[in-house]
């Protein structure tokens, strides 16, 4: 096993990385920003390097500053988290090249899922389901395009190759706003990801947000552990996910489940992975796979038992799988609330510094963050300040304890969104399970509506 692990990350991962490698035995080097320096997983880690001033650019973004911090520390592999430079094919491929390890798919795997028109490609030949429309990247002919719409049927939804997450995409009701959709969207992509390539999908109007998570070996072995609901979001941000989904086709589950470890194998996919699919009438369409470990794997661990970043470690050190499919079993329910600092219903950030921090505990309560009473919550970086996860037999024992934890958590001196998990843990919809992507910003629309010019 790796003696020696550099986690190229800040804030809750790079804890939760920090965790994993101690109970392997491993130890950790942490860089950071000067944003970060008095950070408490920083000093926990026996080593900690300084990269760059507070700008991610020049910190958890610098490529050099990050292989010579694991050449000074003699560290022989780099685990990158989420975010950053994870999902960085020209990262991975460095970071190999310069003799260590990168914790996660080969760079070949990162820049195929990278490129979304490659990656449903690669997945349509693979057997998994993916949402009708173009086969391939739209060509430039304005009447080829327009037959393809036509054939794919309206609503259509243009897409950039090189998008992914929600950028760079645009729904097109007519075949009238088609073609200056097309113009309008590759300008965006060719600017944004330097790649100009779009592709179409029919657009899907009220699905749900499912994806599901696998493991896969050096040697061709893969299993999946099961799927989150992530559908509970605002503008791509997803605010609350859960384990097992609730009110799910479990066939149509199970057979796409299968054909997602199946394509892994094909692909010879090697790390943790996630494929995301939309879910409509029963039926599951592949959007997109992301080749890093997610914000809200928790779910999924406490469902399974399995530690997935241990198991990403594991994997990088070129252990076979050490457990089977059948041996995969979920038990429960998990549901995580992102912790934010910012406002709760308006949504602008409030970093600052923490006065009072009182952490919830009891059964069923998991709690990944770096935070703690005197922390300063720096500007520069995402507003994610933990993750409050509660299990319990059945959702609905998972959301009374997290009812109870919410009200026990005390977060003062800057602004959290806990007040908005309260309202959405009493939710009508929430609490009868399996609400689709629009819901929260319909919900959050509604009342901005009914409060306007009372405040
Ligand atoms: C779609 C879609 C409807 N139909 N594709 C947004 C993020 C990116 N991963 C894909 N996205 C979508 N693709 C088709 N064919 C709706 C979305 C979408 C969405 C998807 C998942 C979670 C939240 C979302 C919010 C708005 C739109």
């Amino acid at each position: 096993m790796f003696e020696k692990i550099l986690i190229a990350n800040r804030g809750e991962i790079a804890l939760r990385i920090q965790r994993a490698c101690r109970e392997l035995g491993i130890k950790t080097v942490v860089v950071h920003s000067v944003a970060d320096t008095e950070a408490k997983y920083v000093k926990l880690a026996d080593e900690s390097v300084c990269i760059g001033p507070p700008p991610s650019a020049q910190s958890y973004l610098n490529v050099p500053s990050i292989i010579s911090a694991a050449e000074v520390t003699d560290a022989e592999a780099i685990h990158p988290g989420y975010g950053f430079l994870s999902e960085n094919a020209g990262f991975a491929e460095r970071v190999e090249k310069s003799g260590f390890v990168f914790i996660g798919p080969r760079p070949e795997t990162i820049a195929l899922m990278g490129d979304k028109v490659n990656a449903k490609r690669a997945m349509t030949e693979a057997g998994v389901p993916c949402v009708p429309g173009s086969e391939g990247e739209l060509p430039a002919e304005p009447k080829e395009i327009i037959a393809i719409a036509r054939a794919t049927g309206y609503p259509v939804i243009v897409k950039a190759a090189g998008g992914g997450g929600g950028r760079g995409m645009r729904v097109v009701h007519t075949e009238a706003a088609l073609l200056n959709a097309v113009t309008t969207t590759r300008a965006e992509a060719a600017a944004a990801f330097g790649n100009p390539a779009l592709y179409i999908e029919k657009y899907l109007e009220n699905p749900r947000h499912i994806e599901v998570q696998v493991l896969a070996d050096a040697y061709r072995n893969a299993v999946y552990l099961g799927e989150r609901d992530c559908s509970m979001q605002r503008r791509h941000q997803k605010v609350i996910e859960e384990a097992p989904a609730p009110k799910i086709n479990r066939r149509a589950l199970t057979r796409v489940s299968e054909r997602c470890a199946e394509a892994c194998r094909k692909i010879n996919y090697r790390g943790a992975g996630t494929f995301e699919f939309l879910y409509e009438n029963g039926e599951f369409y592949f959007i997109e796979m992301n080749t890093r470990v997610q914000v809200e794997h928790p779910v999924t661990e406490l469902v399974t038992g399995i530690d997935i970043v241990q198991a990403q470690i594991r994997i990088a050190d070129g252990e076979k799988l050490w457990f089977r499919q059948r041996e995969v079993v979920t038990k429960g329910h998990a549901i995580e609330c992102r912790i934010n600092a910012e406002d709760p219903f308006r949504f602008t950030p409030s970093p600052g510094r923490i006065d009072t921090y009182h952490q919830p505990g009891g059964p069923g309560i998991r709690i990944d963050s770096h935070v703690y009473q005197g922390y300063t919550v720096p500007p520069h970086y995402d507003s994610l300040i933990g993750k409050l996860i509660a299990t319990g037999d059945s959702r609905e024992q998972a959301i009374k304890r997290m009812r109870i934890a919410l009200s026990e958590m005390v977060v003062e001196g800057i602004k959290t969104n806990i007040p908005l998990h309260q309202e959405l843990m009493h939710d009508a919809r929430f609490l009868e399970g399996g609400a689709n992507i629009h819901y929260l910003e319909e919900k959050l629309a509604a009342k901005e509506e009914a409060t306007k010019g009372k405040s």
